[in-house]
């Protein structure tokens, strides 16, 4: 091996050297930036999860409050038992407390925080409204909605969490033919 050969073969090695350096360099750079996303996708992915739990308690709360009031409702009878009984509060129930109610179409326009019957606040109830609606419906094609005496009820109860609609429940109440 002459002398020119030598220093040629040492050069070459340097360069390579050189190239496997510039490599390991831009090799790094894109494990950062991998790991970097994948740092991003696993945190996005624990977000999520944590949003479908609170949104999976929010609706199971929703519903005990739907189905307390929704029970109480059915308890009442289809038609006030008074002498002149109207589709609403009678004259003589008010219409911002349940105490008084009688009858299921009592609660049609009644909205308020949840309580039990005689206005006593639930537990765990900060945040949340309920709010009700009555509707003669057609007995035959129950979602049709009539102006007039049907002898079946249609009720719905929508529990809100700051606002937000997080539970409807619906039920129905024939009268007793
Ligand atoms: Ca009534
Ligand atoms: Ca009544």
């Amino acid at each position: 091996m002459t002398g020119m050969t030598r220093m040629r073969n040492s050069e070459f090695k340097t360069r390579n050297l050189a190239v496997a350096a510039g490599f390991t360099i831009v090799e790094a750079a894109i494990s950062t930036i991998i790991v970097a996303v994948m740092l991003t996708v696993a945190l996005n992915t624990v977000g999520a999860s944590r949003l479908t739990q609170r949104r999976a308690a929010l609706t199971s709360r929703g519903c005990q409050f739907a189905e307390i009031l929704m029970s109480e409702i059915l308890q009442q009878n289809y038609q006030d038992p008074g002498a002149n009984p109207v589709f609403g509060p009678e004259s003589d129930e008010s219409t911002t407390t349940r105490a008084a109610f009688d009858d299921v179409d009592d609660y049609n326009g009644w909205s308020g925080a949840p309580t039990a019957k005689d206005g006593t606040a639930l537990p765990n109830s900060a945040g949340w409204t309920q709010s009700v609606t009555v509707e003669w419906i057609d007995r035959l094609s129950p979602s049709t909605v009539r102006t007039t005496e049907t002898n079946a009820k249609r009720i719905t109860v929508v529990t809100k969490y700051n606002n937000v609609p997080q539970v409807t429940l619906v039920a129905i109440r024939t009268s007793a033919l």
